[in-house]
């Protein structure tokens, strides 16, 4: 199939059509096991060939149902490389990877220099804190005595992670996490993040003097622009120069947003350590009592009563983004959201915006597709992944929309049928876009057949 100028590749062949169980389940395990890198999972081979950590806790999460041991080693082999302040970095370094494999590598990080840094090379920055969701489904995929010493070793580090999160980057003081760059939404070039980039000083002919690694992988014309690139650039650079502490931050820092996703995650991962902890013998309650505080922070500081959904807000405005991304949504994985909100946000999911109904015969997209800005085939700014799929059905079920949740389901399995296990899909035709046999799409594929 080809739409959009882009070739699927053949993998989808080898399935018999959403029916064929056993066809897709081995399709996402062949691609599992041959991105499966010593300890850890890549995310694609060709474009992201090291450690990705919110791309490890998805995978976990389908490596659980066919290699259960490769679940917690995935965990565990990110956690290793957990900053000694707790932060979790976006990427871990595979030394055994070529100088340039992927731009920018360690030596734009230098981890190395920062205090706290461990001793395998990392980026500074973090991504949405999805991995005690990921441990508990896990576990529940996979009960049993080696996972449940798996969870009593990664439960400090997961409350470290949180402690991390909570202390050193609550920069209004309000509750929620601040980000710092794009990149930790997981949703780098999203139009949310638009006009908070638009503030960032940066020249696109500075990326004259680099050479883009994604640009020889995928299309150009999919990818952010140079300038979006010099822009990443200017706040990894200002971060580092900082020596990735996150003191002063509200000074100088150039990029500071509180984004819907990343704080709902930082909740859900209260909830999901709280059933964690009632298993590990510790105690659930501080749990229970931080994950309403982030739902109220949430409710107080991101929702936006004139438009029904959550906006992200810039910190160096305090002002509200106006452009309406998928990232509105995703609080409904909160499970002590209000029915009023939660109603709000499935009204907001059923409009023409994002399409979510029973029969779901359109991908879920990432942005309002009634935007004159939608774009169909740039990251971010349209097309459908599969994780953002898979955190909204959670919440429609979760708040009582069996349905729904069931089209978004089917439309997911059929995006992998017609398609294969694509990094991500043209949210009007479902062609494959980005990487082919892409890790996160082909685990929780795995998922999503299991229910
Ligand atoms: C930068 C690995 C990662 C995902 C992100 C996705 C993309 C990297 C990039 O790939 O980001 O971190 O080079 O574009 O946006 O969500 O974790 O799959």
């Amino acid at each position: 199939m080809t739409a959009g100028g882009v070739t699927a590749d053949a993998d989808p062949a080898r399935t018999g059509g959403p029916g064929d169980v056993a066809g897709l389940r081995r399709l996402a395990v062949d691609t599992l096991d041959a991105n499966w890198e010593h300890d850890h999972t890549v995310p694609s081979r060709t474009l992201y060939p090291h450690q990705w950590s919110w791309d490890s806790a998805f995978i976990a999460i389908g490596l659980a149902q066919v290699r259960p041991e490769r679940a917690w080693r995935e965990l565990a082999s990110l956690f290793r490389a957990q900053w000694a302040d707790g932060r979790v970095p976006h990427i871990v370094f595979n030394p055994a990877m070529r100088v340039g494999a992927y731009f920018p590598g360690p030596e734009m990080w230098r981890s190395a220099d920062a205090q706290g840094a461990p001793t395998v090379a990392t980026s500074g920055l973090v991504q949405p804190p999805v991995h005690a969701l990921a441990a508990w489904l896990a576990y529940r995929r996979a009960p049993g005595p080696a996972g449940l010493d798996a969870l009593r070793r990664l439960y400090p580090a997961l409350v470290a992670q949180q402690r991390y999160l909570a202390d050193r980057r609550d920069v209004a003081g309000d509750g929620l996490v601040c980000i710092v760059h794009p990149w930790e939404s997981g949703l780098d070039n999203s139009p949310a993040w638009d006009e908070p980039m638009g503030a960032v000083g940066a020249d696109a002919a500075v990326m004259r003097a680099y050479r883009r690694h994604d640009t020889t992988h995928a299309d150009a014309a999919h990818r952010p622009t140079d300038l979006d690139y010099a822009r990443y650039l200017a706040i990894v650079t200002a971060y580092r120069d900082h020596g990735y502490s996150d003191r002063d931050l509200a000074d100088a820092h150039p990029f500071l947003v509180e984004c819907p996703l990343f704080n709902a995650a930082f909740g859900a991962a209260e909830h999901a350590l709280a059933e964690i902890a009632t298993l590990v013998d510790a105690d659930p309650g501080p749990h229970r009592v931080r994950a309403a505080r982030v739902t109220e922070a949430l409710l107080r500081r991101l929702y936006d009563p004139s438009t029904g959904t959550f906006q992200p807000r810039d910190l160096r405005t305090d002002r509200l983004v106006g452009a309406r991304t998928v990232l509105g949504l995703t609080p409904l994985i909160l499970p002590d959201l209000p029915a009023r909100h939660a109603d709000a946000l499935v009204v907001e999911a059923r409009s023409a915006r994002f399409g979510v109904d029973r029969r779901m015969d359109q991908p879920l997209p990432t942005y309002d597709r009634t935007a004159p800005d939608f774009e169909p085939l740039r990251y971010w700014r349209g097309p459908s992944w599969l994780n953002i799929g898979w955190l909204i059905r959670r919440g429609l079920l979760a708040h009582g929309h069996p349905e729904l949740a069931a089209g978004l389901r089917r439309s997911m399995i059929g995006l992998v049928v017609g398609a294969g296990c694509h990094e991500y899909f043209h949210p009007d035709t479902g062609a494959g876009l980005g990487s082919p046999a892409f890790s996160w799409t082909a685990a929780l594929l795995l998922d999503l057949l299991a229910e």
